[in-house]
């Protein structure tokens, strides 16, 4: 820059000026940004799947918008609850939140939810790049619509390890015809009534209901309306595309396919990965993924993106969205059937896909290699009074009226279980592959207090449900950390034997991790986030049911707790 300056015979007190114009240029260029934005969250009705219902939207959309910011950058987002009857959070999923754990959204156990009228401001700050979502975090009110897309770019200049000339989202949903309400008091009835199979997925909100079932709904589905077109990618032939994935689904486990193209994986969850080339991708709920796919097939036709159930046997349409290859009409159907993409029960196949995504060997931070606790999770189908739960080793999870992050902080003991949520479960007797001789458990709210930056084993360890022969897989998410996959397992977890065969070597890091069906689950993280934070099932009826645990580290070292986030409980 300076020897162009000089051909241009300026005074040395110019180049002063300009040096330090330079400097401060450059110093703009790399200052944090502050996002300012507001949000009204309403229902309003709906069509994304063609049938009309009430959906949560912000800013009159559903997905919400998708939010995007440079690591290091600050968001700041005004959130009106214009509900009229209901309250809300919003959930930052994937955001650690450090310093913040009060923006983390999680209605009970980082704030008292916000309620109708009322405008709540989260601001926290972005400090890893990667691709993340946002999602309501109270009751079922995920499952009404309530998400979107968070972006997190790299600072300018970064090189990332992988290439494309392009962007795409696809954000992935499944999507039901009944209320929350209607979900969440079927599943509290004494009678039982479970959700069911989705009435169809969404990409990008938008899926395909057959109207033709909807019988005696009829005047509700309309396959003309124009909000249930299908999601279309403009690709040009010979581009390579960056596709960022994200599950807010609030049940399914989703295998996605692009036809006729292959994906290169090389994120999960805002870490890079070691590239793993496939078909198709498992993804579950809570999980995002960067794939890289090129544009390399015949421009002569579109493609499909297929979105397939799998894990529990599909009843429910391939949800689809249109490859569109430049000049190709956007909308102009693929000529051929969408792809199936994998077996819904091979879970051997799945297992090994999780296994293959480990950390791209450049970007390996190792863990640490002893623990100093070890908490073994058995996740079990039980019932309480005859109603169908969840528990963690015979404990089902209920949330306190004043949330943790308020009753610790302020000492208030009474306001929760002061009783250690249990370690381990009895794991020499316990057979996993039979049901329950005796479902009964029972509630609490007792939490684990963590030693603050101690290295914390979480094993999560699968058994049968109630129904016999069958296992579900469980996508457990850890709010405010990361924590490194150590080893996913077959049938029961053996504390002697299977941590000689962790990968200490290059684990991923990740906030999702799928527990399969039979199988265990070994992770490790540092409880190096001082706050209370939420670890559960990403799926929302298993959640609402009790299948989650809460951990506490270092709350005495959390700032001062903003007074908006208090106004229920013991914490007026
Ligand atoms: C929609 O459902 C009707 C009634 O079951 C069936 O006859 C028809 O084939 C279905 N259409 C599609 C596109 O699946
Ligand atoms: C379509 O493909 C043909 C054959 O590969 C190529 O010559 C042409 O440039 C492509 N058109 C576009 C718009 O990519
Ligand atoms: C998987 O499901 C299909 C039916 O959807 C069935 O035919 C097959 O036997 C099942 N395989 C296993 C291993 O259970
Ligand atoms: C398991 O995954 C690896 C990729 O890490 C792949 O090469 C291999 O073919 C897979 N095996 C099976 C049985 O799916
Ligand atoms: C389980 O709980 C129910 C009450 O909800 C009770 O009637 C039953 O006896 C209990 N079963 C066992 C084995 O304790
Ligand atoms: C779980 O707890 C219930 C009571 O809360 C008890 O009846 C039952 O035996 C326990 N089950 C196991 C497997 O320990
Ligand atoms: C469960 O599986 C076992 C062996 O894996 C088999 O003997 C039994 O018949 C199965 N039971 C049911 C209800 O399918
Ligand atoms: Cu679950």
């Amino acid at each position: 820059m300076s020897s162009s300056f000089s051909h241009h015979g300026l005074q040395a007190s110019q180049y002063t000026i300009l040096f330090f114009l330079s400097i401060c240029l450059a110093f703009f260029n790399v200052e944090a940004k502050v996002h300012h934005l507001k949000w009204e969250i309403k229902y309003e009705f709906k069509s994304p799947d063609c049938f009309k219902k009430l959906a949560i939207t912000i800013n009159g959309l559903t997905p919400g918008p998708t939010v995007t910011a440079t690591q290091g950058d600050t968001l700041v987002i005004d959130v009106t609850n214009s509900l009229l009857t209901e309250n809300v959070a919003i959930h930052w999923h994937g955001i650690r939140q450090i310093g913040t754990p009060w923006s983390d959204g999680t209605e009970g156990v980082t704030q008292c939810p916000v309620q109708p009228g009322d405008t709540f401001t989260y601001r926290f700050v972005v400090d890893r790049a990667g691709t993340y979502m946002y999602h309501a975090h109270y009751g079922m009110q995920r499952s009404a619509g309530l998400n979107g897309l968070i972006r997190v770019l790299v600072p300018e200049g970064t090189v990332e390890p992988f290439e494309y000339d392009d962007e795409r989202h696809l954000l992935l949903n499944d999507w039901w015809h009944k209320s929350t309400y209607e979900q969440a008091a079927g599943l509290s009835s004494p009678t039982f009534e479970w959700v069911g199979e989705p009435q169809s997925l969404l990409i990008n909100g938008r899926g395909k209901y057959n109207c033709s079932l909807a019988a005696g709904a009829m005047d509700s589905c309309n396959k003309e309306n124009s909000e249930c077109l299908p999601e279309s990618l403009t690709v040009v032939q010979g581009k390579t595309y960056r596709f960022r994935i994200a599950s807010v689904a609030s049940l399914s486990a989703f295998n996605l396919e692009i036809e006729g193209h292959i994906m290169t994986i090389v994120e999960a969850d805002g870490h890079y990965v070691e590239p793993v080339v496939v078909k198709n991708l498992n993804i579950y709920s809570g999980e995002t993924y960067s794939v890289i796919v090129k544009a390399d097939q015949d421009n002569s036709s579109n493609y499909w993106v297929a979105l397939n159930v799998v894990s529990r046997k599909p009843n429910t349409a391939t949800g689809t969205a249109i490859l569109n290859y430049y000049p190709n009409h956007p909308l102009k159907s693929p000529p051929t059937v969408a792809p199936v993409g994998a077996l819904w029960n091979d879970t051997a196949y799945r297992v090994n896909q999780s296994k293959s995504i480990v950390s791209h060997h450049s970007y390996i931070e190792a863990p640490p290699r002893t623990t100093d606790r070890t908490i073994i999770l058995l996740n079990t189908q039980n019932k309480i009074n005859g109603h169908m739960k969840w528990a963690i080793n015979n404990v089902s999870f209920t949330l306190p009226t004043t949330p943790y992050l308020i009753a610790m902080k302020n000492k208030l003991h009474h306001v929760f279980s002061q009783k250690p949520a249990p370690e381990t479960y009895d794991y020499e007797n316990y057979d996993i592959h039979t049901v329950l001789s005796n479902p009964n458990t029972s509630s609490s709210n007792s939490i684990y207090k963590l030693g603050f930056s101690s290295t914390v084993d979480i094993i999560l360890q699968n058994a049968n449900t109630l129904s016999p022969n069958n296992s579900e897989t469980h996508p457990w998410h850890l709010h405010g950390h990361d924590f490194w996959v150590l080893g996913f397992g077959k049938n029961k977890f053996d504390p002697k034997v299977d941590p000689k065969n962790y990968n200490l070597v290059n684990p991923i890091q990740r906030n999702t991790v799928p527990l399969h069906p039979y199988g265990w689950t070994a992770l490790r993280f540092s409880a190096n986030n001082p706050g209370v934070w939420a670890f559960h099932c990403h799926i929302e009826a298993h959640f609402f049911m009790g299948m989650g645990v809460v951990f506490e580290a270092g709350v005495e070292k959390v700032g001062k707790l903003p007074k908006s986030i208090r106004g229920c409980g013991e914490s007026k």
